[in-house]
């Protein structure tokens, strides 16, 4: 594994005091409910969506309606969180529907909790983590990152998540393993688009271990200080700021340590349009569309895209001696 040394720590992209577990935050919530205590340090509260805001329980107690929040009101660059109802109501999740203001509906339903994933392959310590106990033992916190579809629009997303790299170190890659593959669940019954076999699902997605490891990459556990909702890939999904999109995997039950690079969906789909690595990169263009700009979700017109997707300072070392037009 390759030291890291210019990584920002999590502490300078959001505030150090929003490491909210589950339990925690349900009392910050509690708290938000009895009155305005939180109200100061929220200032762009938005109401979710009536049907969006609790993930359906297992239970007959219904779980409290919570308010989302964040601390933070934008990017260290300066620009705006998208709000809570962008966030959960324009996604990309094949398993539904490929229409992105349909899967909030049809993913309503979906349960997100309990989750389990396990983490096998090349390790000397596999396991079955629950999303629960990863919540409890690496104390999720928040992280403002841009999230760059490939489709060319974006959003800003206040996610709450932990590096994946704590729990690699947990379960400990052997001297073989260069590669993580991860794979979503696969439910037909539940996911009417896995009923279609236009694409070889499970959905999987994968990474070389030194991206793996960079401290930006993170499993999200939440959004907004609050669950995260099935729509945005609960009980547990991949966020690499710096990719596009669809490298950051949803609903992730298996996690693979492999000495091969593994095989992705998009790239057995469309090998020439989504390859592996696809970095965020605005001087490859798409095969069909120009990268060079983005359409931000709540925005007119349309922005630069940067490279790497803004964090090439902290990623651009992991890609030295590789031609950037070559592993897009
Ligand atoms: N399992 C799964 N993960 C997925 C996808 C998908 O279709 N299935 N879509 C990807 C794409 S293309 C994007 S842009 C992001 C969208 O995440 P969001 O809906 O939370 O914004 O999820 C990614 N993860
Ligand atoms: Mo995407």
């Amino acid at each position: 594994m390759k030291k890291k040394t210019e990584t920002i720590p999590s502490s300078e992209i959001t505030p150090k005091d929003l490491y909210l577990s589950r339990r925690k935050f349900l009392k910050a919530a509690g708290l938000l409910a009895g009155g305005a205590v939180l109200a100061a340090c929220a200032p762009q509260l938005v109401q979710p969506p009536a049907g969006t805001d609790t993930p359906q329980a297992n239970t007959s107690t219904p779980k409290p309606v919570i308010t989302p929040f964040s601390r933070a009101t934008s990017d260290e660059l300066g620009d705006p969180l998208n709000s809570y109802k962008d966030i959960t109501n324009y996604n990309n999740y094949y398993e539904f529907t490929t229409d992105k203001a349909g899967v909030a509906v049809l993913a309503k339903d979906f349960p997100t909790s309990p989750w389990d994933v396990q983490v096998t392959g090349l390790v000397h310590r596999p396991r079955t983590y629950s999303v629960d106990e990863l919540i409890r033992k690496f104390a999720p916190e928040e992280r403002v990152y841009r999230l760059r579809c490939v489709e060319a629009w974006s959003m800003v997303i206040p996610w709450l998540g932990f590096p994946l790299w704590k729990l690699l170190k947990e379960v400990e890659p052997t001297g073989n393993a260069r590669y993580v593959r991860f794979e979503t669940i696969y439910q037909p019954e539940k996911m009417p688009g896995q009923r279609i076999p236009l694409y070889p699902w499970p959905y999987q997605e994968g990474l070389r271990l030194d991206e793996a490891m960079h401290d930006l990459t993170i499993l999200a556990t939440g959004l907004y200080g609050g669950e995260l909702p099935p729509q945005n890939g609960g009980g547990i999904r991949l966020v690499v700021p710096w990719k596009y999109g669809f490298k950051s995997i949803k609903a992730i039950v298996k996690i693979e340590l492999t000495a091969e690079q593994p095989a992705t969906l998009w790239s057995s789909v469309a090998p020439d349009e989504y390859g592996f690595y696809a970095n965020v990169n605005p001087r490859v263009d798409h095969p069909r569309w120009s990268q060079r700009t983005e359409r931000r979700i709540g925005e007119f017109g349309r922005r630069d895209t940067l490279l790497f997707n803004g964090y090439a300072e902290q990623v651009a070392q992991l890609y030295e001696g590789m031609d950037l037009r070559l592993y897009y």
